[in-house]
């Protein structure tokens, strides 16, 4: 099954929530999944495991002293939380989810509510969830926590791993208080301000025990923004399924987007067809043209490195936003239909047309006569492109050579304002 975000359309927020202007601003975001599992890269025991890799324990219904017995090899010298954040910066991204806890129940920072983390219970014995935190706020990047709350494979009352315990004699709210509140003290008392918990499937948890997690959250950081995967209509930004652009976002929450950068989000050895720059870029476009931020996922190694693949491509979508950032941050959806040669944003005053694909004639239509134009110029070269009102709208005038075959963006800065989204 699918994760979802449960019923979107009874959204249950406090009237008091968090504001979520940071994060409706954001636009991008670098998603790490980092755990014990990254060690195996999906390779393990002579057999290969193909797909998603922090999946591993159960894809290979493991013993459970199998499986946790990956914590006593895991000792990733190579991990530098400098290089992530630096990486992440570089790129261009606004915020940083990390795995503190995913499904297996292991814990990436130092816990007092479980034997299983890599500080105490590993030769590792460091916390890369301090050291992550602290490179952050010198740099100045917000970070958040993937904590999944309902899937936890090592508790034996977590839900989700009926093929380990028997699911009659669980009892989620055991786990719920004597690890999973604990932990997210934790999380959200010795790591400073805590941008976002990004929960994870809801599964078959209940509102209650969803209340629950959110009122937490608020009690101990009132800023800290909740993913609606907490369920039940509660949270504070809209998730979609992985790897879903929405068609049209209707919510008056924001939302973000996630994708792997191949087909697994921890590491893999298995599987080097990673997205190609062109593709990140497009989706990085057709995200913010829908108003929502893109998280794009890393999977560093069992040593703690990302794969090289991955820190290029974040190094070249940070040499595109370098140059095209106005075109993305800050800026709402697009108020046109869709376009045939590529996705629109906006600001006020402003129309952002990014050219993905500029037809051969070198011509391109927008469906708006009504734009009173001061100006129309790419913004890679500054060079001015001439605006032509046509019937029905304006067609605009681009070069033979383009500046960038990925993206090229036409800024078009107006006097009307914000323009009504998908009223034209
Ligand atoms: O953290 C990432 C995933 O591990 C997590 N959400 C993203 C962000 C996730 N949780 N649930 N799912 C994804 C759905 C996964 C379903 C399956 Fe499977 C796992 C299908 C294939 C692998 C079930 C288990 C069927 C095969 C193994």
């Amino acid at each position: 099954q699918a994760p979802e975000d449960g019923d979107v359309s009874i959204v249950q927020n406090d009237s008091d929530g968090p504001s979520v202007e940071w994060f409706r601003d954001a636009k991008f975001g670098m998603f790490v999944h980092w755990g014990v599992s990254s060690q195996t890269g999906g390779q393990w025991r002579g057999e290969n495991y193909y797909g998603i890799t922090e999946w591993l324990w159960r894809r290979s219904e493991a013993s459970r002293e199998d499986y946790l017995g990956l914590l006593d090899t895991f000792d990733p010298q190579g991990f530098d939380a400098d290089e992530w954040v630096s990486l992440a910066k570089e790129a261009g991204a606004k915020y940083i989810v990390v795995t503190a806890k995913h499904h297996d129940g292991v814990a990436m920072f130092d816990t007092d509510f479980s034997d299983y983390d890599v500080t105490d219970g590993a030769p590792f014995g460091r916390d890369p969830m301090k050291e992550l935190s602290i490179a952050a706020e010198k740099e100045g990047i917000r970070l958040g926590f993937y904590y999944s709350q309902f899937q936890d494979w090592e508790h034996p009352d977590g839900g989700g791993n009926e093929w380990e315990y028997d699911p009659a004699g669980k009892d989620f709210s055991v786990y719920q208080q004597e690890k999973a509140i604990p932990q997210l003290d934790e999380l959200l008392t010795n790591y400073g301000d805590v941008a976002l918990i990004w929960f994870d499937t809801p599964g078959d948890s209940t509102l209650e025990s969803a209340r629950q997690f959110v009122d937490f959250v608020r009690e101990r950081q009132p800023d800290t923004l909740i993913s609606s995967r907490i369920g039940h209509g509660l949270g504070d930004y809209q998730n979609y399924r992985d790897s879903e652009i929405p068609v049209v976002h209707e919510s008056s929450r924001p939302f973000e987007a996630i994708f792997p950068h191949n087909e697994s989000w921890g590491y893999t050895a298995l599987d080097t067809n990673f997205k190609s720059t062109t593709e990140l870029l497009h989706i990085l476009a057709d995200v913010a043209s829908k108003g929502g931020n893109f998280l794009l996922n890393v999977g560093p190694d069992g040593n703690g490195k990302i794969p090289e693949a991955s820190v290029n491509r974040f190094r070249e979508i940070g040499k595109w936003m370098d140059v095209n950032g106005e075109s993305i941050y800050g800026t709402s959806a697009s108020p046109f239909a869709p376009v045939p040669w590529g996705t629109v944003t906006q600001r006020d005053g402003a129309v952002y047309l990014h050219v993905l694909e500029a037809p051969a004639s070198r011509e391109i239509f927008l469906p708006s006569g009504d734009l009173n134009i001061r100006q129309a110029k790419l913004l890679a070269t500054g060079k001015r492109l001439s605006v032509t009102t046509v019937e029905g709208g304006l067609k605009i005038g681009l070069p033979d050579d383009m500046p960038d075959s990925r993206n090229s963006v036409v800024a078009l800065y107006h006097n009307d304002g914000l323009l009504d989204t998908a009223s034209i």
